[in-house]
């Protein structure tokens, strides 16, 4: 008796801290990995598939940026980006990273990148 116990209370465990890795593989680009500067150019890396990751980014403001969206094979609907403030609408490709560059001018405020159904979301903070 005592002796299933345990092991169903081990299993669980298991079960439980695989449920968070697979989560933690699963969940895309950390929100303090998604921005990075490199030679004076801010590359921020989203990853589109059902849905966005990470959902809200804090980048600098006034910086010439590089929004890095990565697709792997998403064929749900968040390959169909739209990002109101640059005007930018495309579906992108199941696989593959699409560069949208964002000006020092653009790059002010809140940037919100929708699907186009507006269903999935996320937020560039500039600040
Ligand atoms: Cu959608």
């Amino acid at each position: 008796m005592q002796k299933s116990i345990l092991v169903s209370i081990c299993v669980s465990l298991l079960l439980i801290f695989g449920a968070f890795w697979f989560a933690g593989r699963q969940g895309g680009v950390d929100s303090t990995d998604a921005v990075s500067i490199v030679g004076g150019k801010q590359l921020i890396d989203i990853s589109a598939k059902g849905g966005y990751s990470p959902r809200v980014v804090i980048a600098k403001a006034g910086m010439p940026t590089v929004l890095r969206v990565a697709t792997r094979g998403t064929f749900d609907c968040s390959a169909s980006l739209v990002i109101p403030k640059l005007s930018y609408q495309k579906f992108l490709s199941p696989t593959g990273t699409e560069e949208i560059p964002i000006s020092p001018e653009q790059a002010q405020g809140t940037m919100q990148g929708l699907c186009s159904m507006g269903m999935y979301n996320f937020q560039i903070k500039f600040q």
